[in-house]
This record gives structure tokens, sequence and C-alpha cells, in this order.
């Protein structure tokens, strides 16, 4: 059983550990883990350079959850963290003294940054660094070479993604998002035939324009999708007209996407018609939406979406899954 998925940070990382519970239950292999094969492919639009090491949000939520290290509150980060490098580089006025890079988060950074300098691919240290981590999934970056989403501002002002996210706290509306290096970029090795050749691909709950929309927008990845044989479900981010964290809303409101459920689903746009998705999982708050989203061509249920453990999250998988009738 090949699942592909599809993710950004924090959700799609709390996402993909229900998920990996469920097919350790479904699907055993006898020895504690699961016989299902699961790639996870990864934003890494998030990516930047501060203090002269490559830092890859997504890939490192997604590595930490999974590999049982992450900062739980948090949902990012290192549990047992501390912060002394940060805040004596903070004393030289140097970086983004808004965003902490943790004593041990900066090891990551640092073994990281040395292997691309030894000439190892994004997708080769991604692979290197698991081993310690042993995520449970293939973990694959969108692509190997550099792609950052930075956001246009209603003042005039470009900024990274990370210093509209988490200095301005997305409070200055963003005019639209450009992905610097996408013209360049090719989907990682691996990615395309982990899209063409699965059984079945998952969109979680994570953005779906900054996140899950920077991946689709890797040349490749949208035809992939679109040509795949493995039927594609959504679990939606959005609860009751509000995303479930972080700030969605101001993202879908620069593309003029209206934060609802339905609306997610509408601008990934059912396979029927030409878009990507065969089934969309919302909540219960959005159950009145199920008939529209028949309608638009799509499998639709609704079920408490809300991922506040991994066996509630293990069962919010399996309701994606029956959608479209795998592993249930
Ligand atoms: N998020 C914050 O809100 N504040 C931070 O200082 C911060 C530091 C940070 C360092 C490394 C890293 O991998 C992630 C970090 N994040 C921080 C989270 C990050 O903004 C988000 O996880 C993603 O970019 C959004 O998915």
């Amino acid at each position: 059983m090949r699942i592909t998925v599809l993710s950004g940070g924090v959700g799609g990382a709390r996402f993909t550990r229900g998920l990996l519970a469920l097919l350790r239950d479904r699907l055993p292999d006898g020895a504690g883990g699961t016989t299902a094969q699961v790639t996870v492919v990864a934003n890494t639009g998030d990516d930047m350079w501060l203090h002269g090491v490559r830092v890859c949000p997504d890939l490192d939520t997604l590595m930490y959850t999974l590999g049982g290290a992450v900062h739980e509150g948090q949902g990012w980060g290192r549990q047992d963290e501390t912060s002394r490098v940060s805040g004596d580089l903070a004393a030289y006025g140097l970086g983004w003294e808004w965003f902490t890079l943790g004593d041990l988060d900066l090891a990551t950074h640092l073994a990281r940054t040395q292997l691309l300098q030894e000439g190892l691919t994004l997708s080769q240290v991604t692979a290197r660094l698991a081993e310690r981590w042993r995520p449970g999934v293939r973990l694959l970056p969108m692509s190997d070479q550099p792609v950052e989403t930075h956001v246009e501002l209603v003042d005039g002002r470009t900024v990274h993604f990370e210093e509209w996210w988490v200095r301005l706290r997305a409070g200055v509306p963003a005019r639209r998002f450009v992905q610097v290096g996408l013209e360049a970029a090719t989907a990682a090795p691996g990615v395309v035939e982990a899209l063409t050749e699965a059984d079945v691909v998952v969109l979680p709950p994570s953005n779906p324009v900054v996140s899950i929309g920077t991946i689709l927008a890797v040349p490749g990845v949208r035809a992939a999708l679109a040509g795949t044989a493995a039927p594609v479900v959504g679990v939606s981010p959005v609860i009751g007209g509000a995303p479930v964290r972080g700030m969605a809303d101001a993202c879908l409101t620069a593309i003029g996407v209206e934060t609802t459920a339905a609306a997610v689903a509408r601008h990934y746009g059912s396979r029927s018609t030409g878009g990507i998705l065969d089934g969309w999982l919302v909540d219960d708050a959005d159950g009145g939406s199920v008939p529209e989203l028949a309608l638009a061509g799509l499998a639709a249920a609704a079920t408490d979406t809300l991922m506040t453990d991994v066996p509630t999250t293990a069962r919010i998988a399996a309701a994606a899954l029956s959608l479209v009738d795998r592993a249930s």
C-alpha cells in the first residue's frame, strides 16, 4: 500500500503522525511498524539562509514530529530546547531577533549546511538527517532547487514568508505570494513517481496556499496529480469559517478565496472538472457543505476533524481514506 502525502509543517506533520498510527494498526508488519509505504513531499518555500545556515522549517517540523522530538506545544522546534546561541547572536544585532533558532535546532541546520557544502542535494541531506530520526516515512523536499515564498504586502514591501508569518503575524495584508526560484526548480527525485505510482494521495490540513499551494506550483507536480491513477483525498484546514491554527485565512483572502471548507475544496478543484481532488473531508461544523461538494463531483463527508491527539488523528485519517475506499 503506497500512500503519498503533500505536507507543510505543523498540520501536515500531526496528520501524518496519526496516519502512521492508523497504518500500524490496519496494516501491521509484525514488528510494530506497517507494511504500508508512506512518502511525504514537503514544502520548502519557507526555507531561508539565516546566520549562514540553511533552515527548512517544514522538513524539520515533519522530521521532528515523526521522529518523536518535536516541541509538542509549539508544533515546531525541539523538545527541551534552549536559545542561548540565538540570544547571544541578538547581542550582536545580527539575524532576525523575532525568529528564534534553538540551540539543538541549530545542530540540524549546521549539519544540513555542512552536507550541502559537501555537495549533497537537499534530498540526500534530508535522507541523511532522517537516518537519525527515523520518521517512518520517506521524506522528500518538493524540489532540490531553492524556492522561497516571498510576500508582496499591500504597503508595497516584499518580505520573506517567515517575516510576514512570524514578525508581522500576517497582520499586514498580502497582495500576492511569489515563489522565488520556482521557474528554475524541478520536482525532487522521486516526487513525480510518488504521485503517479501511489495507491492514494492525501492532502492533510496544511496551508492550502503557501504550503500545499507551493508544492503544487513546482513544475511537474500538478500534472502528476492530474494524471495519477491514485485517488486524491484532502482534509479541510478550515473549520467553521476559520483556520484551525496559523493564519491560512490571511493567505486565502490574499488569493481571493473565501475561508470556508467548501471554498478551499473548490480552489483545489475536483478532478472531474480539471482539478486535483476526488474526496474532501470536512468538519461536522461544515457538514452543510457536503451536498454541494458532492454536486461538484467530490466524495465528501463530515466528521470531527480537530486533531487533538494521535488516536483522534488516526480516526480522521481513516475517515479520509474511507472516502476513497483505501485502507478501509
Ligand atoms: N515560528 C514562530 O512563530 N516563531 C519562531 O521564532 C520560529 C522559529 C522557527 C525556527 C525553526 C523552524 O524550523 C521553525 C520556526 N518557527 C517559528 C515555525 C515556522 O514559522 C513555521 O513552522 C512554518 O514556517 C509554518 O509552517
